[in-house]
């Protein structure tokens, strides 16, 4: 069995459209994804999944680890501020943003909230509306309890003293997503970095002979997770883990020559592969980044970004992998033989995210 968090509230940021290589789109990143695969789970023979909607509020605190107080501000406030303002009602999108090659012109603080709008992001999709705080505290919250859980059943499995080759696995059904969120940016339709804010929990939990735990972060989201990346840029815990698309969006991050700064030197592994990418291709790159870097890392826990918008039949991303490729990277994550926790973050065509999805949690096993 494994178990699900989720929540209702990470449905109520709905955006109705976004622009795709300037043309007017539905919005990708809808809440059908998560019903969708709700749907899917719960449809598994033998309760497989126990999905529980009970969520832990673990408040502002381990948010406030990862994101800067100012942005924090902005995500609560903006969106009655850019209505008064004479915003469209639909949600907060950028006029300008500050790009280096114009902020260095200048040092002139965002006073407006059409100002704000463009400091704060990085690109059109994470559209503002009025219940997207909740809903990104909330997506927030749903990975905390998950991980809390998998504290739980990693400590219970310690205490009983016994090995075995079965960790236990939690998945956050959760969204928005966050793996594009930095500091004190949203993009890539994130706006709190759900991993980062989890991975910063689990490593504040000690282990039992005290030493604060280890946290490998594994990517499999189709695109780079510039988010997470930079949030963990200079540290050596955790280590980030990435594959991705090699010229795909954001574009700017990824490569293979960003590997970390100061003490987090070589503890930043991005894996760029071409769009032709098919499943054998997929799951050596995966096995090598396993071998190479995730298990001797030592970790107490890995938590994998959790995209299968890397499936061929992605709306707006795919490699060529079929659904078969899923449960081979959740055996292959399984083999690491570390208590893991699963969260959502991109995946697009709604028909086949549950089997995509499931599939991985099945291949790791329950
Ligand atoms: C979490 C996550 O997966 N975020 C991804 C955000 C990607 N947004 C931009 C995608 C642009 C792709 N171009 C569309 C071409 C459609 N034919
Ligand atoms: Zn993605």
């Amino acid at each position: 069995q494994i178990r699900v968090f989720t929540s209702d509230v990470c449905l109520l940021h709905a955006p109705t459209y976004e622009f795709h290589s300037g043309a007017e789109n539905h919005y990708h990143e809808s809440p059908d994804r998560l019903t969708a695969i709700a749907k899917w789970l719960e449809s598994r023979p033998e309760k497989r999944f126990v999905l529980s909607k009970d969520i832990v509020d673990h408040g502002m605190t381990p948010i406030q680890k990862i994101h800067k107080p100012d942005f924090l501000e902005y995500l609560q406030t903006i969106y009655d501020e850019w209505v008064q303002e004479g915003g469209h009602p639909h949600g907060v999108a950028p006029a300008t943003v500050p790009h280096q090659r114009l902020a260095r012109l200048g040092k002139g603080k965002p006073q407006t909230a059409a100002a704000k709008s463009g400091e704060y992001c990085f690109d059109l999709s994470a559209v503002i509306m009025k219940e997207t705080w909740r809903a990104s505290y909330e997506s927030a919250q749903v990975t905390l309890t998950a991980a809390g859980e998998l504290k739980r059943l990693a400590d219970q499995l310690q205490g009983q003293n016994t090995t075995t080759d079965h960790p236990p696995a939690v998945y956050a059904l959760c969204r928005p997503p966050g793996h594009h969120a930095q500091t004190d940016l949203c993009g890539g339709y994130c706006f709190l970095n759900n991993v980062a804010i989890a991975t910063q929990w689990l490593i504040d939990q000690p282990q039992k002979d005290g030493r604060p735990s280890r946290v490998a972060i594994v990517d499999v989201d189709f695109h780079h997770g510039n988010g997470t990346q930079e949030i963990f840029y200079s540290v050596k815990n955790p280590l980030y883990t990435s594959l991705h698309s090699e010229k795909g969006y954001p574009f700017f991050t990824g490569s293979k020559e960003e590997q970390g700064e100061g003490e987090g030197l070589g503890f930043n592994i991005n894996v760029p592969l071409p769009k032709s990418t098919n499943n054998d291709e997929y799951m050596a790159a995966l096995q090598k980044v396993i071998d190479d870097h995730v298990r001797p890392s030592a970790p107490d826990y890995v938590i994998v970004s959790l995209g299968v918008d890397t499936f061929q039949e992605d709306p707006i991303a795919g490699f060529q992998m079929t659904s078969d490729a899923y449960p081979r990277i959740g055996a292959a994550i399984r083999s690491i033989g570390v208590p893991t926790l699963f969260v959502q973050e991109g995946g697009y065509c709604v028909e086949k995210i549950g089997q995509n999805v499931g599939g991985v949690l099945e291949g790791f096993g329950g």
